[in-house]
């Protein structure tokens, strides 16, 4: 069983999620999303979400590619996580490309994948305010 983990808010869930978590899913057998809480987001990436940590959390259960969401609550935890749930493969989007390296210190294999292009929630809320 080949477990694999990634990170994010997921807010106004779209597209370039799905390519992100179907990608993520077809490198192993389980996939954990770290879902970034309502404080997290407001504390450590000032990041306003639209839709709740729960509500995030529903949609993203509800999505065929995923195994398990956990919250994410600080940046450190990522180490603890990999050992904790197992992980094999950690997976992130490109925009972040060399900033989780360190991870596989930890034993785990660490993949950027590239991200969808034109699609973003901040994207998409610019164009709703037009
Ligand atoms: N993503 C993508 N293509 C897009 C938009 C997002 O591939 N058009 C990917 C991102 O690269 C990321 C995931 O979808 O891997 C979730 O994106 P965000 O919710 O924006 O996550 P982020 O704020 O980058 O949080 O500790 C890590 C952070 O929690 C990552």
């Amino acid at each position: 069983m080949k477990r694999v983990i990634t990170y994010g808010t997921f807010d106004l869930l779209h597209y370039g999620h799905i390519n992100l978590l179907r990608r993520a899913k077809a490198l192993g057998d389980y996939l954990v999303v770290v879902l970034s809480t309502d404080e997290f987001n407001w504390n450590q990436k000032q990041k306003k979400c639209y839709f709740s940590y729960e509500e995030r959390k529903v949609l993203l259960e509800a999505i065929r590619y995923v195994d398990l969401v956990i919250p994410e609550e600080n940046w450190e935890q990522k180490r603890s996580d990999i050992h904790e749930y197992h992980i094999d493969t950690f997976v992130m989007g490109d925009d972040w490309v060399g900033k989780f390296d360190y991870l596989e210190e930890e034993g785990c294999n660490v993949v950027y994948l590239p991200r969808t292009p034109e699609i973003s929630t901040t994207q998409i809320k610019n164009d709703l305010n037009q």
